[in-house]
Parts: structure tokens; C-alpha cells; sequence
């Protein structure tokens, strides 16, 4: 193992101890997180163990936590838009709260207790296609169903075998099984079906927000046996009065000025091969190519660009190409597209407590094959719209959320189309054909972003909680004659618990940064926050 002083003998003539060089791509919470962790190791230093500097393909930081304004100065979360499980084992949670960025309620110890499941709860209205509300119990009952439906199906997790290969197929087949158990009498015939109708269509609406949950296009993707390994802290989801971008931003702004290097896009990271460094005479075994055709030198690269990035770009990404099981990894776990499209009402349709609005399409089931028609049914597979709380903050703005290869065909559409069938959706669901369209939209296009691709990551069917493992493992993998952790990774997809969320991405940087911390024998320092 290298000490921090050997680091600073270069060619055998002892001087001044050179700190290890480290390049961190990507300034999203994993690369921000990691940075923070390695610059301020002892915090009444003025000079950092680490020679650090952040790349960031983009103008801002920040990657998937982006807060936008629809109007005026009300903030949305074009991303990441709660904190799930804020509790004490929550790290987003801490620094967010040590940051000052959250309110009482988010913060008091009743709300820490919550044991919410990792959905925020409310009061909310169900509409049906049919232009009426369906009752609350009607909704709740199979809310109910459908969650413990899953919850059945996270147990797979300690089986040794799976029954079938997708959560979709699990669930439906339990469902289907339910339905043929279902009672028989004849007489009630004609109104079971119906009400079965309508239990399947409510079932219909749950797989999609499941979908938006899992960021996947169909829950018959996801993998069945790791399902249970995705772990949820308690505490009711909060949000950042102020925006999630108050996070990043704080961040970013305690790190020395200069360390980030904006609108650097990386090209190719060139591993493995010293290379020296005529201006100082030390050798480096990490060189990272940048886009504008800068070649800088390092010995150690974090990568924290997501997984959709690294699916589209791998082949060119890394010389020499990743190890195959990394590869396969890449190739096989899974990264979908949760869009959000936040519309603005001059006068809401809702009442002033209600905190979300769902649509369910009363001639779908989740046991038929989905309609293939884009263009004509994309936006049926919104579940529902959050109704952003409180009005006296907000106004009257809705956030609609959409998954899969239909949030994808969203962002091929104008925001006059968008608009169009939006509010056609309303006037449907409502039953009110004069309701005014919404004033104002505004969405995301993660589908579309260059350096994302994408939203979240997820197990796919054909990969598992290794998969994760082996995306997170350093390179080169077996360091006998050459420079240890020369490539490490992290980012969301990249933790094996919490992969998909904030509190992932940012502990994926803390871990990886303390490899480095522990490869130079530095002390322990619990991280400080400036
Ligand atoms: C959460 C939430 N949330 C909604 C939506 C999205 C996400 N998440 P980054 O991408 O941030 O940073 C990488 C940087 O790298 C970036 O700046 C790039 O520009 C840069 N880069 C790329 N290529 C480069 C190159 N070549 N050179 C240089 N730089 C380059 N998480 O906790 N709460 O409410 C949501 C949501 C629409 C899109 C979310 C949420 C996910 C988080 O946003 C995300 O994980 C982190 O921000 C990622 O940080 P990072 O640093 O890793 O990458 C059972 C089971 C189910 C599992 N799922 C459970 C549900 C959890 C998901 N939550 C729900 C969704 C919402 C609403």
C-alpha cells in the first residue's frame, strides 16, 4: 500500500510531498459527495491531503437534482424531488437539515417515526375515465391489495428460487389467482363483473405508478429475486421547501473555488498505462481525454456519470475497455425514464387539502397487453398527478409523472401537444368539458439529456444485486503490479441498497472517497460540512 509521503518522492529525489492527483467526473451528489469528503478530511487544514478537480460535462451542478421555475418564484424539482426516509439514517437527510434546508415539520421527530413505506401519503381524489370519482374505499382497498402484493413479492429475496423471473409476472399472476378464487354466486354476477372491472382497471393505474416508482417501462422488466434488497428508511418522504437544488448548490459552494471545471464533457479515460508528466516528472497511470481535446493526467479517476451514460457510451468511454464482467453489468442492469410535467391552473379543480389526483382508465387490466399506439395513448399511462402544497407557495400546479418508452415518445412532442392532451385528460376525468386548459407547462426530458439518458436505475430481469456489486468495483481489479485504484465508481446505480435514489448516489461517493482515504492510510475524519 502507497503512503501519502511516498507519494512524494518522485524518481527517487525526495521534495515537496505531492499530493495524489484526483480527477472526480461528474458533479451530481455522488461526485459533489466525494469531493467534499477528500478536500476537507482534516477540516483545520488549509491544504487538502488531495489534489482534487471535479469535471462536469454541463454548465451546473448538481446531474439529476435540478430545481426549475414554472412561473414566478415557485420552485419545482425537474428530478429528485423527495427525500426518501428522511431519518437519522438518512445522510441526504443530515446534511440537508444541518444545511438549514428543511422545515419544522420535515425535521420533527413524529415525521422521522413515519413508517410510510417509501410513498408519500394524503388525502386524494380518484378519477375514472368515465368522468367520475371512484370511492375512497374502493381505492384504498385495492391500494391495499396492491402493496401487499408487493410486499410479497420483496420477499423473494431471501428464497432460493424464484417462481417466476419479473415482479410484473408475479404480481399478475397472483392477481389472476385472486380473480379465479373470487365468489361465484350467479344472481350477483353482472355486478361482480363490473366491480371486477374496475378493481383491474384501479390495479391498471398502481403497475404504472409502480412503474414511475421503479423508473422502468413495465414492472414485467424488473427482477423478482433482488426486489426485496432495495431498503427503505423510515420517516415520511419530505421535500426542500427551497428546492432540492439548495443541496448541491451548498455543496458545491463549500469546495475550494476553481475545483469544478464546468462544460467539460470527459471523451475516453485511458487507464493502466503510466504516463509521465513532463512539467513535474511524475508518472501517472490515469489519463482523461476530455471532449475539447484536454488530456489531463491523474492518479486516481472517480466516475459518477449514471448508468445511462455508461450504457450508450462504454465502448469509447474507457481504453481499455471495462473488465467483461463490468460490461455485462452495464449491459444488463436496468435505467429507465421517469418524466414529470408540471402544468399550471389559473383555479384549481381540486379541493385545497387534496394532495394527489389519479386517473384510472376503466377498460385496462393489467392481465391485457398494453396499447402500442403512442401517439394516440401515451398519456394514459400517467397514474396521477401531485398537487404541489401548500397554494400560498405554489399557486394551482400539478406534477403529472410518466414512465417508460411513452415518457420517452413525450419528449418527441411539443409542449402545444403535450397541453392538448392534458387537458383532455382533465376534462375526461373531471366529466367538466368547459374545464380551462392549463396556463402555463413545463417538463423534463430525461430521455433526451446527453449525459444522463435516462432517469433512475433498476435490477433488471438477467441481472441482480452483484451486477451492482461489480459496476462499484475499482479498477484495475487485481492491482499486483500496477497502481492501485487507479478507476473507482460510484453513483446511484452503483449502490446495491439504495441504488435509484439521492442517499445512494451520495454514499456511493463517500464510500469510494474513503477508499482513497484508507489506499493513503489518511486518518478517519467524520466529514465535515462548511
Ligand atoms: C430521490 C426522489 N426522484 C425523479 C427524477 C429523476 C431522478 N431521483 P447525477 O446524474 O446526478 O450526476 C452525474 C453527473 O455526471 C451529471 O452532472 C452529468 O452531467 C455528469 N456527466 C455525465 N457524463 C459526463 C461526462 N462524460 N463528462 C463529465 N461529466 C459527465 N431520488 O432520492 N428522491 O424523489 C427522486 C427522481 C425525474 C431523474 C429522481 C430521486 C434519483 C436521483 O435524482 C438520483 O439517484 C441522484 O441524483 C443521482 O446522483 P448521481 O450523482 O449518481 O448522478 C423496490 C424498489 C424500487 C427502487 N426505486 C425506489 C424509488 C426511488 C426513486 N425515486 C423516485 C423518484 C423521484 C421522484
Amino acid at each position: 500500500m502507497e503512503s501519502a509521503a511516498a507519494a512524494g518522492v518522485e524518481g527517487g529525489v525526495p521534495g515537496p510531498p505531492a499530493r495524489p492527483r484526483v480527477l472526480i467526473v461528474g458533479a451530481g451528489l455522488a461526485g459533489l459527495g466525494a469531493a467534499q469528503r477528500l478536500l476537507f478530511l482534516l477540516p483545520h487544514s488549509r491544504r487538502s491531503c488531495f489534489d482534487l478537480r471535479l469535471l462536469e460535462a454541463s454548465g451546473r451542478v448538481g446531474g439529476r437534482i435540478r430545481s426549475g421555475k414554472l412561473t414566478g418564484d415557485q420552485v419545482v424539482e425537474m428530478g429528485a424531488h423527495w427525500i426518501h426516509g428522511p431519518s437519522s439514517g438518512n445522510p441526504v437527510f443530515r446534511l440537508a437539515a444541518e444545511y438549514g434546508l428543511l422545515d419544522g415539520e420535515a425535521l420533527s421527530e413524529a415525521n422521522q417515526r413515519v413508517e410510510a413505506g417509501g410513498h408519500p401519503a394524503g388525502p386524494s381524489v380518484c378519477y375514472s375515465s368515465r368522468g367520475q370519482r371512484l370511492p375512497a374505499g374502493l381505492v384504498d382497498a385495492v391500494g391495499l391489495l396492491f402493496s401487499s402484493l408487493l410486499e410479497e413479492a420483496r420477499q423473494f429475496v431471501r428464497a432460493d428460487r424464484v417462481p417466476v423471473p419479473s415482479v410484473g409476472q408475479y404480481l399478475k399472476e397472483a392477481i389472476a389467482q385472486r380473480l379465479r378464487d373470487g365468489p361465484e354466486e350467479e344472481e350477483e354476477e353482472e355486478e361482480e363483473e363490473e366491480a371486477k372491472r374496475l378493481k383491474l382497471a384501479l390495479l391498471s393505474m398502481y403497475f404504472k405508478l409502480e412503474c414511475c416508482v421503479s423508473g422502468t417501462h413495465s414492472m414485467d422488466l424488473v427482477a423478482l429475486g433482488p426486489f426485496g434488497e432495495y431498503a427503505m428508511l423510515p420517516g415520511l418522504d419530505c421535500t426542500f421547501p427551497n428546492g432540492y437544488g439548495g443541496l448541491t448548490d451548498r455543496i458545491s459552494a463549500s469546495l475550494p473555488k476553481g475545483t469544478i471545471l464546468f462544460d467539460k464533457p470527459v471523451r475516453t479515460i485511458r487507464w493502466g498505462r503510466a504516463c509521465l508528466e513532463e512539467t513535474t516528472g511524475r508518472s501517472f497511470p490515469v489519463q482523461v481525454e476530455c471532449e475539447d481535446g484536454e488530456m489531463l493526467l491523474a492518479d486516481h479517476v472517480i466516475v459518477t456519470v449514471p448508468l445511462g451514460f455508461l450504457k450508450a457510451h462504454q465502448e469509447t468511454f474507457f481504453s481499455p475497455l471495462l473488465p467483461t464482467r463490468k460490461m455485462a453489468a452495464i449491459k444488463h442492469l436496468g435505467f429507465g425514464t421517469n418524466n414529470k410535467i408540471f402544468v399550471e391552473f389559473e383555479q384549481p379543480f381540486w379541493e385545497p387539502d387534496c394532495e394527489m389526483i389519479e386517473v384510472v382508465w376503466v377498460d385496462e387490466s393489467p392481465l391485457a397487453e398494453p396499447a402500442a399506439d403512442l401517439q394516440a395513448s401515451w398519456f394514459q399511462k400517467i397514474p396521477g398527478f401531485i398537487v404541489l402544497q401548500p397554494p400560498e407557495r405554489y399557486g394551482y400546479i400539478l406534477c403529472g409523472f410518466i414512465a417508460g418508452k411513452e415518457a420517452e415518445f413525450l419528449e418527441t412532442l411539443s409542449d402545444t401537444e403535450v397541453l392538448m392532451a392534458l387537458t383532455q385528460l382533465f376534462r375526461t376525468a373531471t366529466g367538466n368539458p368547459q374545464l380551462d386548459p392549463p396556463k402555463k407547462i413545463l417538463r423534463s426530458t430525461w430521455h433526451s439529456e446527453p449525459y444522463t439518458k435516462g432517469s433512475y436505475s433498476y435490477v433488471a430481469v438477467g441481472s441482480s444485486g452483484d451486477d451492482i456489486d461489480a459496476l462499484a468495483q475499482p479498477l484495475p481489479e487485481e492491482p499486483r503490479d500496477s497502481k492501485p485504484l487507479q478507476v473507482l465508481f460510484a453513483g446511484e446505480a452503483t449502490h446495491r441498497t439504495f441504488y435509484s435514489t439521492t442517499h445512494g448516489a451520495l454514499l456511493s461517493g463517500w464510500r469510494e472517497a474513503d477508499r482513497l482515504i484508507h489506499l493513503y492510510d489518511l486518518p478517519e475524519s467524520p466529514h465535515a460540512v462548511l
